[in-house]
């Protein structure tokens, strides 16, 4: 089997009868992939090489062994997630430096603003929220390459976390230097230990969850508002025959928020009427998905794999992207049939596609433009080969740490509590109702039957009272297989099905895009804080089941970093390297009380989690 959601096997069908070729094609055209790049001992970082690591030729060229081979990839994937995440970050922060009362991008969240404001030392008294912005962006800016000091949101973690950061010298100083530091540090010649190669990858991987992430997450919730509950709908069924389809598929919200702008402009509603269709039928795909669905309820139309998917549904008009997780094999597809794919960053420019350039300065204009293209585009629909898939299931989403504070609020009795603290879910962590919680978050990954691993595992630990918030495509197979709905309480067990009514929650709360891992840091240090605890002492732990990306890298390592037990359904290339693999799924419980756990086995992982959660419990109860 490819994949368990019924709507991709329908399309896979689809492309079969159309010719067209998919990455499920091509998974079964790759057969074995390259052993030494599965182990990670595969070197091309000079021109010596490429030098592979054989039993027969245990050193490359210059002398590194696997260890220090294997260490350096897995340093560089780290540094390539971080970069990634923490562009996309220092994008928003420059949307914001020119955010302005009369331009396209205002400030919607001005209460967390000026918390930031108060936060950095910047006046907040009798001035404009315009100049307070400004001033903040321009001291965000400075967290990517300032010389002196560490980076600025490593105080909301609690302190014993950042006495343990400190003891071991992995506090990130700027962002792009501790990127730029492992770049340095992997060239041919540099460093050779393999101690010191993971202490690297710490450090960085700690400058995107605590650094690039953070700030991603918090400025788009300021420039586009602290998402909110609301109800929206998940697959390739949110696709409408009579509409001009358009999918948002990509992860920089600065684009996204304007083209949902765009498409609500009268004049382009009444050009879609005149081309005969009955409107613009916007939705989302990947974390653009999700940033849209939080903060607009706009339907998620699918995740990673579904890209090429959407298209052969032959009722896309156009599919708008930005940067990130981007097939190239779009271009393709798109040419047999009438979809736009149409791209709009420098930074992720693909041949075969229709370039549109997005500038912030000129943000609207540019958005009209793309969603014009789409609108004159769905003349050319060949009737003939559409087929939309039927099913879409319900969502809840929305869930900012606000919301789920906010949501936590209804059964705090305001005689005796505090409303507006992690107090509540800290009572059923405590008492037990709660066994703990748990983020499911990640891509989706050819190596395995796509979605089966999220889906099994989610279910699973809702079953055993485990809570789960779930980011990036993740959070997509959550809503697609209805895990998203607060009907789904009725697969919870006990416990957490009688949290979930009281608070009036699904039993899986979606959080986000992957940059909102950093909520899940937000929420497990509250929580940490509120208890005098440090993070590695709180029954939580991170999973990415069906992981791919370097982002995904990163990811798991700030979050053991930060002291969460991290598992992943994939196993990294690092296998080729004993010490490696030792240190990832050992020693660093030593220093950072946390480390990663792999198996390949959805049901195995989930039952893996479960029993260290409830080991996990026996100290969290003391
Ligand atoms: O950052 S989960 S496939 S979409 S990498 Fe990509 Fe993975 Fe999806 Fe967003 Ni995250
Ligand atoms: Fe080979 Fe060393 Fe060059 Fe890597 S750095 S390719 S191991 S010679």
């Amino acid at each position: 089997m490819l994949t368990i959601d019924l709507n991709s096997q329908e399309l896979i069908e689809k492309a079969e009868r159309d010719g067209v070729e998919t990455m499920y094609d091509r998974k079964v055209a790759m057969k074995a992939q390259c052993g030494f790049g599965l182990q990670g001992v595969c070197c091309r970082i000079c021109a010596a090489g490429p030098c592979r690591i054989t039993p027969k030729t245990p050193l490359g060229l210059c002398g590194a062994d696997e260890h220090v081979i294997v260490g350096r990839n897995f340093a560089r994937m780290v540094a390539a997630g971080t970069a990634a995440h923490s562009d996309h970050a220092r994008g928003i922060v420059h949307t914001m430096a020119i955010a302005s009362r009369d331009g396209n991008y205002t400030i919607k969240d001005e209460a967390k603003l000026k918390n930031l404001a108060k936060e950095w030392g910047v006046e907040t008294e009798d001035r404009d929220i315009y100049d307070i912005a400004h001033e903040v962006a321009d001291i965000a800016l400075m967290e990517f390459g300032k010389p002196h000091g560490t980076l600025k949101f490593l105080s909301h973690a609690p302190y014993q976390r950042q006495d343990l950061w400190k003891k071991h010298n992995i506090e990130p100083r700027s962002i792009d230097r501790e990127i730029v530091t492992i770049m340095h540090s992997t060239h041919m010649g540099c460093t050779a230990d393999i101690d010191s190669l993971i202490n690297l990858s710490l450090r960085t991987s700690l400058a995107d969850g605590w650094g690039g992430s953070m700030i991603g997450t918090i400025f788009s919730d300021i420039l586009f508002g602290t998402p909110t509950v609301r109800q929206s709908e998940a697959n390739l069924g949110v696709l409408e025959d009579n509409k001009v389809n358009i999918i948002l598929h990509g992860h920089e919200p600065s684009l996204s928020e304007m083209i949902v702008l765009a498409s609500e402009d009268p004049e382009l509603v009444a050009l879609a009427k005149e081309v005969g269709a009955e409107g613009i039928n916007l939705a989302g795909m990947c974390c653009t998905g999700n940033e849209v669905t939080m903060r607009h309820g706009v339907r998620t139309a699918g995740d990673f794999h579904q890209q090429e998917l959407a298209i052969i549904t032959g009722a896309v008009e156009a599919m708008i992207v930005d940067v990130q997780c981007i097939f190239p094999a779009l271009a393709k597809v798109s040419e047999c049939y009438h979809t736009k794919f149409i791209t709009t960053s420098p930074k992720a420019k693909i041949s075969g596609s229709t370039y549109i350039e997005f500038n912030e300065e000129t943000a609207l204009d540019d958005a009209k433009k793309i969603v014009k293209e789409a609108i004159l585009n769905f003349k050319n629909r060949d009737r003939e080969k559409v087929h939309i898939p039927q099913l879409k299931s319900s969502t809840t989403v929305g869930f900012s740490e606000q919301a789920i504070i906010g949501q936590l609020d209804r059964v705090v009795n305001s005689q005796i509590d505090q409303t507006g603290t992690v107090k509540p879910l800290v009572d059923c962590l405590k008492s037990g109702v709660l066994r703990g919680v748990v983020g499911v978050v990640g891509c989706n990954n050819a190596r395995s039957v796509s979605n089966k691993a999220h889906v099994t595992i989610m279910k699973e630990l809702i079953k055993n009272d485990i809570l789960v918030v779930t980011t990036g495509c993740g959070a997509s197979a959550a809503g697609k297989f209805g895990l998203l709905n607060k009907e789904a309480k009725s697969m919870a067990s006990k416990g957490l099905a009688t949290v979930c009514e009281l608070v009036d929650i699904p039993p899986v709360i979606h959080l986000g895009s992957c940059v909102d891992c950093s909520r899940i840091l937000s929420v497990v240090s509250e929580v940490a804080k509120y208890l005098d605890m440090d993070m590695c002492d709180i029954p939580v732990a991170g999973v990415a089941p069906e992981w791919m990306s370097e982002k995904a890298v990163a990811i798991g390592t700030y979050v053991v970093g930060s002291g969460i037990d991290t598992y992943l359904g994939i196993m990294p290339p690092i296998g080729g390297s004993s010490k490696t693999v030792e240190i990832l799924t050992q020693t660093l419980q030593d220093s950072v009380g946390a480390t990663f756990k792999v198996n390949e086995n959805p049901e195995e992982l989930a039952q893996m989690i479960i029993n260290d959660i409830e080991k996990k419990r026996v100290h969290f109860e003391e």
